[in-house]
């Protein structure tokens, strides 16, 4: 195929487009300067796993299935190494403007082909992980992998009946914690830890109390190690079903719900693909930091059955971002990105879902939201609803482009062009 041709706007075109926007909001009362330099100091947290359809590079002992996640699809080169994955990333991160985080999985340890079994891993073996972060300035956060391992082939890990494998869990988890806070060391700001294990059953287990206390017991004695909150911040995730867990998930919303609001220190992860398929999660956050300081997202989109698709601009998004930017919580809320497409090339998904995140940023830091409320207060509802539908159609795009533009990283669809060449010469290589 000839040269893809996304011509990028030029500087001038950016920049006459953003003039006419600013006027626009400024109407409304909105400083879009302002707006574009609270975008830039938001970080968002890409999820290490998009670019290899979560397979890590672990070496395994023994047979392991999936464990309730599976990425679908067969598109060519996803990442072989770790080294394939940072460069992979840096690709994607060069596309994606604003202040970036990389969130790994303890399956993304470098072990110079040694098997070293979870509960055994160490910072030592996130070495290059943490130079590369420095290299790139974008700081790490940190997953236990309580999936794809033979102790986790019943399904049942920090909640298994059997305190053999709960215990080699409860050790994985807090040699994570310890590797989250040599991250944090590292950088010189917290790594966020999320913990999310699929235990859970396909079909109507008699007991569903035990499993809980379990998981409960095995959280506190986890928690009970102490690490340093400069470097190292908690969050549980909640699931209401996953592939083979389709009746029971332990560690349900209000599982961890609850877990969280009686535990000072641990925060909620909001995942949202992770509730009834029409239920969303924008209501949820007014709710929860009336109790909590602060939050984990993860930023998904479920579909049917599948909780991880690639984000888009939806109305769930923008309703998130809204509830977000409205609350004042931007530094409350810890941003994580949560999806994964094997059936597209993976970079894309990468900068497709997260510059999908900023633009739904960007659009409710555009909002007129205390006009909009005193429009409410006095009982002029109409006006509300006519300036929401309104904004619908307000120049956001020539605001999204000059911030492209002041960060460095192609306005428009311009992006695509490298995205593509990248594509042909180095993925379809592979
Ligand atoms: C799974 C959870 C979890 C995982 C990652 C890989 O349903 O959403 O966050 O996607 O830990
Ligand atoms: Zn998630």
């Amino acid at each position: 195929m000839a040269k893809a041709p996304f011509t990028a706007p030029t500087k001038e075109q950016i920049e006459k487009a953003y003039d006419c926007a600013k006027a626009q909001y400024k109407v409304l009362g909105i400083d879009t300067d302002k707006a574009i330099a609270t975008l830039q100091a938001t970080p968002i947290s890409l999820h290490c796993w998009q670019g290899d359809d979560v397979k890590g590079f672990e070496v395994h002992e023994g047979e392991v299935s999936g464990g309730g996640i599976m990425a679908i699809g067969n598109y060519p080169g996803p990442a072989m190494n770790a080294d394939m994955l940072r460069k992979d990333a840096e690709k994607a991160l060069s596309l994606i403007p604003g202040t970036k985080r990389f969130n790994l999985h303890a399956i993304y340890a470098e072990t110079d082909g040694k098997v070293v079994d979870r509960d055994a891993i160490a910072p030592k073996h996130f070495t290059k992980w943490m130079k590369w972060s420095k290299a790139n300035k974008v700081a790490l956060d940190f997953n236990p992998t309580f999936f794809a391992h033979p102790k986790a082939n019943s399904g049942y890990t920090l909640s298994n009946p059997d305190p053999e494998i709960r215990k080699f869990w409860i050790n994985h988890d807090k040699a994570c914690r310890r590797i989250a806070e040599a991250f944090g060391k590292n950088q010189g700001c917290p790594a966020v830890v999320n913990h999310w294990m699929p235990d859970g059953a396909k079909d109507q287990p008699i007991d569903r109390l035990t499993p809980r206390k379990l998981m409960a017991q095995s959280l506190d004695e986890i928690f009970v190690e102490k690490v340093n909150p400069k470097y190292c911040k908690d969050a549980v995730e909640s699931k209401l079903f996953g592939l083979g867990s389709e009746d029971y998930v332990v560690g349900s919303h209000e599982f961890f719900m609850g877990y969280a609001m009686t535990h000072k220190d641990i925060m909620v992860c909001l995942d949202m693909g992770h509730f009834h398929p029409t239920e969303n999660i924008y209501d949820k956050i007014s709710s929860i930091l009336n109790f909590k300081k602060e939050l984990l997202l993860h930023v998904s989109r479920g579909i049917r059955w599948d909780s991880d698709h690639v984000v888009i601009l939806n109305d769930d998004l923008r309703c998130l971002f809204q509830q977000v930017v409205r609350g004042n919580f931007l530094k409350s809320v810890n941003i994580a990105l949560d999806f994964f497409d094997a059936s597209i090339n993976r970079i894309a998904a990468w900068v497709i879902g997260t510059r999908a995140t900023q633009k739904a940023i960007l659009a409710a830091l555009l909002e007129p939201s205390k006009l909009m409320a005193d429009y409410e207060a006095a009982n002029d509802g109409a006006v509300k609803l006519a300036l929401l539908e309104e904004l619908k159609t307000y120049p956001l795009g020539a605001v999204w482009n000059m911030f492209c533009l002041s960060q460095g990283v192609p306005a428009g669809a311009a992006w695509l062009n490298d995205m593509i060449d990248y594509d042909r010469k180095v993925i379809k290589k592979r």
